[in-house]
């Protein structure tokens, strides 16, 4: 098993580059807080798992995404190692715009409160996410609430989108 992880770069084909430099812009004008719409629906994968509940503190709830983009873990641990950034937020399903109700919020390989962060597995590179906000946040639409995560992570050094996915949805009166 190779552990000399941190000299490992992603390979770079030349188309590869190309699709790098588009990207990239997309990946910028993330990083300053423009782009926050969710992926086209039905083609994101629904690789995350998201659990909502009540927190002990009255007037708030805490919840809880887990997800991957899969890949090996050498590769996984490879971004991890140069800089990869993950990029998450939470919305409300709408029939015709979804609401952003919070994020986007950014983190890396580190675990801090409220942070997404990610590590490495076999099934790729995960990400997870826990952090506590007032329910009122999650009260999306009159009646039931129906919650989702998106999660996008972007390479290090101007690498682009490696990946993204979502939750399903998490349905609440909130
Ligand atoms: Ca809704
Ligand atoms: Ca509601």
């Amino acid at each position: 098993m190779n552990l000399n992880l941190n000299t490992h770069a992603p390979r770079r084909t030349f188309a590869r580059h190309l699709v790098g430099i588009a990207v990239l812009f997309g990946a910028l004008l993330a990083a300053m807080g423009v782009v926050n719409m969710p992926h086209a629906g039905a083609a994101t994968p629904r690789t995350g798992l998201l659990y909502v509940y009540k927190s002990v503190t009255p007037g708030e709830h805490c919840f809880k995404m887990d997800g991957y983009i899969p890949m090996t873990q050498y590769d996984a641990q490879g971004f991890i190692n140069n800089g990869a950034m993950i990029a998450t937020t939470m919305w409300g399903d709408d029939p015709s715009y979804d609401d952003l109700l919070i994020g986007p919020v950014w983190g890396d390989g580190n675990y801090a409160v409220g942070r997404p962060a990610m590590h490495s597995s076999t099934r790729g590179l995960e990400a997870t996410w826990w952090t506590c906000t007032p329910s009122s946040t999650l009260d999306e639409d009159w009646g039931g609430d129906e919650l989702y995560v998106d999660v996008s992570v972007y390479g290090g050094g101007g690498y682009g989108l490696i990946g993204y996915f979502e939750t399903h949805r998490v349905n609440g009166n909130y």
